[in-house]
């Protein structure tokens, strides 16, 4: 044991270790090889028993060399052990017949009002729109006095929506998101904002008690109704193909004026009247109309030197429209049956 006295058998060790865990071609004899040198009785334990054997003023040196040592012949061991184990799986894997088709495994896929808020908002980022959210529970004051709802508007009414309070509520739209969002930025500004709105009615097949909304809201100077069409215009033929025409309706909002409710050709008669657009040949897609200068008031705009326009869809509607989808309460079911028809036949997208 004298050569092991000194740097030169600490090498010689290593690479003796080194070799003998390489030239082990299965794991019992990598086993063996560990012994032999890590074991108990082994040849790092016979190194650091020659310690007794130096100077004492040489023992605090090499039991740090000997210590050095172990933690790398052991590291190699580690190493080979790693690649024998791997090799071990690969030969199970082989056992089988590989030309044997894979098993399927069962996954989800993307649910349909997701991947449909997904297209609408890709159409509208390319239309240079930025996304914004807010809370779902809101103040009453975000929710309607700020948009210019009168106390005695009948959707207030208890009936209509979920009060959790007489100041807070379930959002009935997403437009206080928009009230929040210009608060804090000037115009000009063009945002989209989707998420989920709740209202207290009877649910039927139209009706559910909680959808998925988006609105956008587009502020600057000299803002038109023009721009509005453009956009809305832009996006019916680019969700729905190229050949969809666009028509307002007059219609009624307290936070816009003028208003319009927006109707497009139906995609499946290209307007010629069929039981899907109920024979009118139109299809409604959205509410709209310009900014009322109240709102703008109330968000701290002078409405003397901005006008915006804003308008809003259900998208539960949009997917029932594009997917001959008949009763909304399906979109809210999570049956798989009917949910994974609108799976891709591959299986599914990704999930977010
Ligand atoms: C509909 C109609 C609409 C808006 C939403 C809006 C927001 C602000 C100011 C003015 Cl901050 N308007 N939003 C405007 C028109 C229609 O939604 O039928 N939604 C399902």
């Amino acid at each position: 044991m004298n050569e092991h006295g000194d740097r030169a058998g600490v090498r010689e060790l290593r690479s003796l270790a080194e070799s003998a865990f390489t030239e082990a071609n299965d794991l019992d004899a990598l086993e063996a090889a560990r012994v032999r040198f890590l074991g108990r009785k082994g040849e790092l334990t016979g190194l650091l028993r020659s310690i007794g054997e130096l100077p004492p003023e040489e023992r605090p040196a090499f039991g740090d060399l000997v210590n050095d040592l172990k933690l790398e012949i052991q590291h190699s061991y580690e190493k080979r052990k790693a690649v024998l184990s791997a090799e071990i799986v690969e030969e199970d894997y082989c056992a089988g017949d590989p030309t044997l088709p894979g098993r399927r495994t069962i996954h989800g896929g993307l649910h349909v009002l997701h991947k449909v808020l997904r297209e609408i908002k890709s159409i509208f980022f390319g239309m240079g729109y930025t996304l914004t959210e807010g809370p779902d529970v809101e103040l009453d004051y975000y929710n309607f006095e700020a948009l210019n709802f009168p106390l005695d508007h009948p959707s207030r009414d208890l009936q209509d929506t979920f009060y959790i309070n007489r100041d807070i509520l379930l959002r009935t739209q997403t437009s206080p998101v928009q009230v929040r969002y210009m608060e804090k930025h000037k115009p000009p500004l063009r945002i989209i904002v989707p998420g989920r709105v709740y209202r207290n009615e009877t649910p039927d097949p139209s009706h559910a008690s909680e959808f998925l909304q988006m609105e956008g809201l587009f502020v600057d100077k000299n803002v038109s109704l023009a721009d509005l069409r453009n956009d809305v215009t832009f996006f019916a033929r680019s969700f729905f193909g190229p050949d969809a025409k666009v028509r307002f309706r007059p219609h009624f909002f307290p936070f816009t004026e003028p208003s319009a409710e927006v109707d497009m050709t139906c995609f499946a008669c290209r307007g010629s009247g069929c039981p899907i657009c109920g024979r009118t040949g139109w299809l409604e897609i959205m509410g709209a109309g310009m900014v009322h200068p109240h709102v703008f008031r109330y968000a701290g705009y002078d409405p003397d030197a901005y006008t915006g326009f804003a308008f809003g869809m259900g998208i539960d509607r949009i997917a029932m429209l594009k997917y001959g989808i008949d009763d909304i309460r399906r979109l809210l079911g999570n049956d798989l049956r009917f949910l994974r028809q609108f799976w891709t036949e591959t299986g599914g997208e990704a999930i977010e």
